[in-house]
């Protein structure tokens, strides 16, 4: 440590937080000067967003310091998310706004010669993640770090995030995401922090000389993993967590081994091997596809991790057992289940703990949140891939899986039908991993992310779980989002104006205080700023279309919108059905019937995984329509349709609050939550949904008359989708005839929505003729609705102020206190 004459020296120079603009722009320079090597001559917009950045990276990095010196002396419980995916979108916004310096930023840029926004363009999406899955993930860690928990997230720093997504000829093309191109000023290399990680190998054991049997695993290929360090600032506070990224690379012995045995190219050809393992995010959404790169990936996540937390805490020196009063962890999904065998190994193999106190501190340590009920999205690792990989990790799974079925015997005897059922190993062939069966049996509680959700899978995935270990283990968190990104960042016009009623911004922090804006539900004046602010936001939204779609839409028709990953289950098939219906409706009207109709722009976005061709399917007819539709004179402003590529955490932010309407109408029962229903909601728009996931949490605070719900209940689905499959259901006659209008080709050659189309004519898992008529009998009621402007912006304003549960400040409250039981500490 640093001799105390010479502290004076170190506090006299310590950096400083920005004390004004001047400070901002005196860094801003040096930056560009030295850093960037670049001078007033040569300074574009990338490099001012560059030097900008690094600025404000440096007041982050101080916080953080503080944050997590704060953290070790205080020394209480921390918890850390795990998580494959962080879909953080851009960083210099939110950091600007939580650090508290964007009108520094701001005006110091503007006298430099930049403009803020332009700057701010300049910064490539952070889309280390597919979806809501992912999303939440970074709105869950800039709540821990608002709400001052101690906490940091884990996960893996891909070169190639999320692919983007282009269309040609109205099909998806996929190309690589490469987006560390210019560098990412908002990460810290940590190239000290290193773990070597085994894979491969094989196992053995031997009685040591206190007649111990002892397991080592050895002999396998070793990566080394390498920590990247994102700081994560707190809203409205000094409190600045971690966000540790691992990137893989090869060991140094590795290499020598192989160079002194002569074969060099082969060592380097090795070596780039080791660098794919955190290379690529796997593009599936809500979709297991059992690579063996993909379990490396776990493994390789969960045991840099897991060192790294248990390094932090031997430096505490307790006992072992108090191992889960320092640490929580959240398995986000089952994805780094992984790491309830991996503390177990390490607690038994390395550390000497017999079994049971070792299985105690796993239990009481793990969370585990489920996502999904969709079978095809549950993960189950063939045995013999799992053996080849990891071979004591098999081993203890069958330890932990015989420990286990013995107590349920025990409790059930005779019910030998129960214990195949809850098997950790599936007995088909191959055997298979049950990861979601390990994650329940090791942690001390399982959420799901929704009401709904959340009783399903105590009935139906999960039933045989709840009957062994009572209901106490299962509970919900809704989730929730960051009004920070959501509403002050994405509608800063919609935040002010809220603000200057509610007297302040504390809502950011409390989004409860949002009920202080209802009282103002019919006030015209109030009324006539918010139609502006929605108004503007079109606008914004409008000349994005007109910029990459090359079309004007009309910013009075009504914005109807549904973007998120396309899959089947969340039916958009159905709403480009629905457009269909509306685009022969349109073409049988009167001229008298064309006054009354209202005016609709219907806009798509979302990506498809790239091996699912019903998914691309649905995207091709989407644009299909959209050719059709959109040249066609009889139309004009009546319909609309758009779909806007390449959607991602920056569209959402322009899209999101420019809607009036956004569907969210899945089949029920099968989208866990939705959190974008939460978004879009929050910046003023209505819902038009099904009785799913959150949905029904929305309806319950906004009031049943502030959204629009259609279709079959979950509890119907089961019998429907039997009828479906042993009789002959008639196709609904609406739907029927949007059928015959893609099959006469009016979309192009009909072929290429044979099996779209079957899937409904057939057995129609997902329900979309079931569903068709309540879904056209909604949008005729939006359609009626939205002509009542009075009526419509005082449901939107009543809405927005009802949704100050779905912060995911409250959400992480409740995971903190009846999950993690942590505490917050204040950092001045
Ligand atoms: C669930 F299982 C999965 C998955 O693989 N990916 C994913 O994004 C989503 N999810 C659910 O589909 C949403 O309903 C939910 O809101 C979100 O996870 C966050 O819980």
């Amino acid at each position: 440590s640093i001799p105390a004459e010479s502290r004076q020296v170190w506090q006299k120079f310590g950096v400083k937080e920005f004390g004004g603009k001047e400070e901002f722009q005196q860094e801003f320079i040096r930056h560009v000067e030295t850093t960037l090597a670049r001078s007033i001559y040569n300074c574009d917009d990338l490099a001012a967003y560059q030097a900008a950045s690094q600025a404000i990276r440096d007041r982050l990095i101080i916080a953080w310091n503080k944050t997590q010196q704060k953290h070790t002396t205080k020394d209480q419980k921390r918890v850390y998310y795990l998580s494959l995916e962080f879909l953080m979108g851009r960083a210099m916004d939110n950091a600007m706004l939580n650090a508290g310096i964007k009108d520094i930023t701001k005006a110091g840029v503007a006298d430099l010669g930049f403009k803020i926004e332009d700057l701010l363009e300049q910064e490539p999406d952070a889309a280390l993640g597919n979806g809501g899955l992912g999303r939440l993930a970074a709105c869950f860690i800039d709540s821990i770090a608002s709400t001052n928990y101690p906490g940091w997230g884990y996960g893996l720093r891909y070169q190639y995030g999320i692919f983007k997504q282009r269309i040609v000829d109205g099909y998806q093309v996929e190309s690589p995401d490469y987006w560390l191109t210019f560098s990412n000023p908002w990460e810290i290399p940590r190239y000290e922090i290193q773990i070597d990680v085994m894979f491969y190998g094989y196992t053995r054991k031997y009685t040591n000389d206190d007649g111990k049997v002892v397991h080592v695993w050895e002999g396998g290929e070793q990566i080394q993993a390498v920590a990247y360090d994102v700081p994560v600032p707190g809203y409205g506070t000094e409190t600045t967590n971690n966000l540790r990224l691992w990137a893989s690379k090869p060991t140094r012995e590795f290499d020598f081994e192989k160079f002194n045995a002569g074969d060099y190219e082969s060592s380097v050809r090795e070596s780039q091997k080791a660098e794919t393992i955190s290379a690529v995010l796997y593009p599936n959404d809500n979709f297991y596809s059992g690579k063996e790169l993909r379990l490396k990936q776990q493994y390789f996540w969960v045991a840099a991790s897991l060192n790294d937390i248990i390094r932090r805490f031997k430096k505490t020196h307790r006992p072992w057992k108090e191992f889960p009063d320092q640490v929580a962890i959240q398995l986000n999904d089952t994805h780094p289940t992984l790491a309830v065998v991996e503390l177990q190994r390490i607690l038994v193999d390395m550390e000497g703990v017999e079994w049971d106190d070792a299985w105690n501190i796993v239990t009481n340590t793990f969370g585990y949140t489920n996502h999904t009920v969709l079978p095809e999205a549950l993960e189950k690792w063939p045995v013999p891939l799992f053996q080849n990989l990891l071979p004591r990790h098999l081993e203890i799974i069958y330890d932990i899986n015989l420990f286990f079925l013995q107590q349920v015997e025990k409790l059930f005897p005779k019910e030998r039908e129960l214990l195949a059922r809850v098997s950790i190993i599936e007995e088909s062939s191959p055997q298979q991993v049950r990861m979601a069966y390990l994650a329940i049996i090791g942690s001390h509680k399982v959420n799901g992310v929704a009401e709904l959700h959340s009783e399903l899978i105590k009935t139906t995935i999960f039933k045989d779980f709840v009957t062994i270990y009572g209901p106490d283990k299962f509970m919900n968190v809704t989730n929730g989002i960051t009004p920070r990104r959501w509403l002050h960042q994405a509608n800063p016009k919609l935040s002010n104006l809220i603000a200057s009623k509610v007297g302040s911004y504390d809502f950011l922090k409390d989004l409860n205080l949002l009920k202080k804006i209802e009282p103002f539900a019919h006030d015209p004046k109030f009324q006539d700023e918010w139609v502006a602010i929605k108004k503007f936001n079109k606008a914004r939204l409008a000349a994005h279309i007109k910029e990459h779609n090359g079309f004007d839409v009309n910013i009075d028709a009504l914005f109807d919108v549904q973007v998120k990953r396309i899959h089947e289950y969340k039916r958009q098939q159905m709403n480009i059905f629905g457009v269909i219906h509306r685009y022969l409706s349109i073409k049988t009207m009167t001229e008298e019937e064309k006054k009354e109709a209202t005016p609709r722009v219907c806009i798509f976005g979302g990506k498809s995984a790239p091996g699912y061709y019903m998914a691309k399917t649905i995207i091709k007819l989407i644009n299909a329509v959209s050719e059709v539709v959109n040249a066609d004179a009889d139309i004009g402003d009546l319909l609309k349709v758009v779909f806007i590529a390449d959607y991602n955490v920056s569209k959402a932010e322009i899209i999101i609050p420019a809607s009036d309407i956004s569907q969210h109408i899945s089949t029920a029962g099968t989208e866990a939550s939705g959190t974008s229903n939460m978004k879009f909601v929050l910046s003023g728009g209505l819902i038009l949904g099904t009785v799913d996931g959150a949905n029904i949490e929305i309806t319950r605070e906004v009031g049943e008359n502030n959204i629009f719900l259609f279709g079959h209940l979950a509890e119907s689905v089961e019998d429907l989708r039997h009828k479906h499959r042993f009789s002959k259901v008639p196709l609904d006659p609406n739907l029927e005839k949007v059928f015959e209008a893609i099959e006469s080709g009016m979309f192009g050659d009909h072929n290429i929505y044979g099996s779209l189309v079957s899937s409904v004519t057939g057995s129609d898992y997902y329900l979309v003729s079931d569903d068709f008529q309540s879904y056209l009998d909604a949008q005729k009621l939006v359609d009626q609705d939205f002509k009542n402007k009075d009526t419509w912006v005082s449901r939107s304003i009543t809405a927005v102020a009802n949704m100050g549960f779905f912060s995911s400040d409250r959400a992480i409250d409740e995971y903190a206190e009846s999950i993690w039981n942590i505490e917050p500490i204040a950092v001045e």
